[in-house]
């Protein structure tokens, strides 16, 4: 059965005018290990750990700023979001569509609530805590290229004509800020599109983004502005002593005007100097130590990188059923082609390195996991090729091959075929992105031991699940198997309102 909304009833749950307050138990282990015989015994010590969460349920009118608004996702949410706001349906071949969140974690799915007369109770995970609607989200942003949103989205070929031709009238007046350019992180057949610069020195360019958020929050009349990288792909950029290895080095080289700072670090610099969350949807290394360092200091919340929409999210969940059913990948083949915009960037090796670094990492943990099937350090086999067709546009062929081992020596082959238009399937994780920095960033917790309520650590593990390469807080472990990381984030919602992690248990029936 499902149900819209629910409320929590509980001596450790407080609704209050403007804030929810619960405590908490978290179970968790200790784990120590004795030397004894000559051999190392472990021994594991369950403990329970007193939290409090407090979650302002004030909802701010909420500003998103996306850089590289009027690229193919940029417009394809734009659009995606005011269809649904003005309730828009269109003729298809097929039938009447209407406009939806269909691929929006928070949107579109839901969370077992609990049962009732031996019936399972779902309800929207929206439902947890309050959250932004997103019809109500302003858009703006920045982008080299000054075509307007509805050019832009005829630019991109993603959606029906039908619906274009509506949404035309609310999108042709939206007309991208001047971007920060530079030649030198993308491919070279970028440069094409750049007729809308912002000039001067690095730090003029960073005190101008600044300035352009300051006066969009103004504009717009919005509470909190959340910005996130949706522009091109950029080759990595080099780490160096001195450089951008410190929050000091970095702010030294901008002062310095050095060309090693990309024009994505220095997006992600204007966001933390202003205290305005910065997402990275994009693969390159952004989030250099040095910026890292700097959002850790002034508490900015950053999250990336990478989207992880299509092939990756069905490797995070097909190499976790593998590894975890006793079976051994050994080999893994990613193979795709598409002809949009981002396709003709990742054609340049620096740019295509950026991708294939960030896709290659996403099988670590789960190998990691299952010391019965990989020895220490061995890893499958996993290549990625990516290939750019013109012809096929937005619409990506995605294909895999996963070879594995399974009883007796015996060899199991998987091949999975998706065609699907990639940019579909990244808006609506633009849109969690966003929705649930915003969310975060009014929750507060104390764990036992703890005098005072902090915000969770401004890099933030728990959007994982929306990204390829999860950026999390030095020391943390990095998860990707995708059921897990949705699990951390819906049983810490689920903590704020004082309920279980949903465990599977089902000991009532048992
Ligand atoms: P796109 O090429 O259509 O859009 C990028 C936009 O950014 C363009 O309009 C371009 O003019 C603009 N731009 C480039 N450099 C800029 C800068 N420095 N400042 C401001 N604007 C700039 O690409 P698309 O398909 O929208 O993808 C965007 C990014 O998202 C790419 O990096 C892609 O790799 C990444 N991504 C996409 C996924 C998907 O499923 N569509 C999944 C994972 C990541
Ligand atoms: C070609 O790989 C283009 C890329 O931008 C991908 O479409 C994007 O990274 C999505 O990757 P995945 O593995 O999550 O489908």
């Amino acid at each position: 059965m499902f149900i819209e909304k629910f409320k929590v009833e509980s001596p450790n749950v407080r609704y209050g005018e403007e804030e929810i307050e619960a405590v908490y138990h978290y179970e968790t282990t200790d784990l120590v290990h004795e030397s004894r015989d000559g051999a190392y015994h472990w021994i594991v010590k369950p403990k329970t750990v007193r939290c409090n969460f407090k979650t302002d349920t004030r909802i701010p009118k909420l500003g998103v700023m996306l850089v590289g608004w009027g690229g193919n996702n940029g417009s394809t949410l734009t659009a995606g979001v005011i269809a649904n706001r003005e309730g828009i349906s269109w003729a298809t071949k097929d039938k009447v569509q209407q406009a939806n969140y269909f691929g929006s974690l928070t949107q579109a799915s839901t969370i077992r609530v609990g049962s009732f007369n031996g019936e399972e109770i779902y309800a929207p995970f929206k439902s947890l805590l309050p959250m932004v609607n997103p019809d109500d989200i302003v858009f703006g942003g920045w982008d080299i290229s000054n075509m307007n949103l509805a050019d832009a989205m005829a630019r991109a070929m993603v959606l029906d004509i039908d619906l274009q031709k509506q949404l035309r009238p609310y999108m042709e007046s939206m007309v991208p800020l001047p971007g920060i350019f530079d030649p030198d992180f993308v491919a070279a057949n970028q440069s094409g599109r750049a007729n809308s610069v912002i000039k001067g020195t690095k730090k003029e360019q960073v005190q101008q983004i600044i300035k352009d958020i300051r006066e969009f929050k103004e504009k717009t009349k919005t509470d909190k502005v959340v910005v996130l990288w949706t522009a091109n792909t950029e080759r990595y950029s080099d780490v160096i002593v001195g450089l951008n290895d410190t929050m000091e080095n970095l702010m030294a080289s901008l002062e310095k005007n050095e060309a090693e700072i990309s024009p994505s670090t220095l997006y992600g610099i204007a966001c933390v100097l202003e205290n305005v969350p910065f997402i990275n949807g994009s693969p390159q290394n952004t989030f250099v130590p040095g910026l890292i360092e700097m959002a850790i200091q002034r508490n900015t919340l950053i999250g990336g990188d990478d989207f992880k929409s299509g092939q990756t999210k069905m490797k995070s969940v097909l190499v976790d059923f593998l590894v975890g059913a006793g079976i051994k990948p050994t080999s893994i083949v990613s193979y795709n082609h598409l002809g949009n915009n981002d396709g003709m960037n990742l054609s340049a090796p620096q740019t295509f390195r950026s991708k294939e670094i960030s896709k290659s990492n996403v099988v670590d943990d789960m190998v990691s996991s299952n010391g019965i099937l990989y020895e220490t350090g061995e890893h499958p086999d996993h290549v990625i090729v990516i290939k750019y067709v013109p012809y096929v546009g937005d619409s990506k062929r995605a294909m895999d091959e996963y070879t594995s081992e399974i009883f007796m020596g015996g060899k199991s082959t998987i091949i999975l075929h998706n065609t699907c238009e990639d940019s579909l399937l990244a808006a609506p994780i633009i849109l969690d992105l966003v929705l649930l920095a915003e969310l975060s960033s009014r929750i507060q917790l104390k764990s036992e031991g703890e005098d005072k309520f902090h915000s969770f650590h401004p890099v933030s593990a728990i959007l994982s699940y929306l990204t390829k390469a999860p950026l999390v807080p030095p020391g943390t472990p990095v998860v990707n198997a995708l059921s897990k990381q949705r699990a951390m984030l819906e049983n810490i919602l689920r903590a704020c309102i004082g309920l279980a992690p949903e465990n599977n248990m089902n000991l009532e029936y048992k």
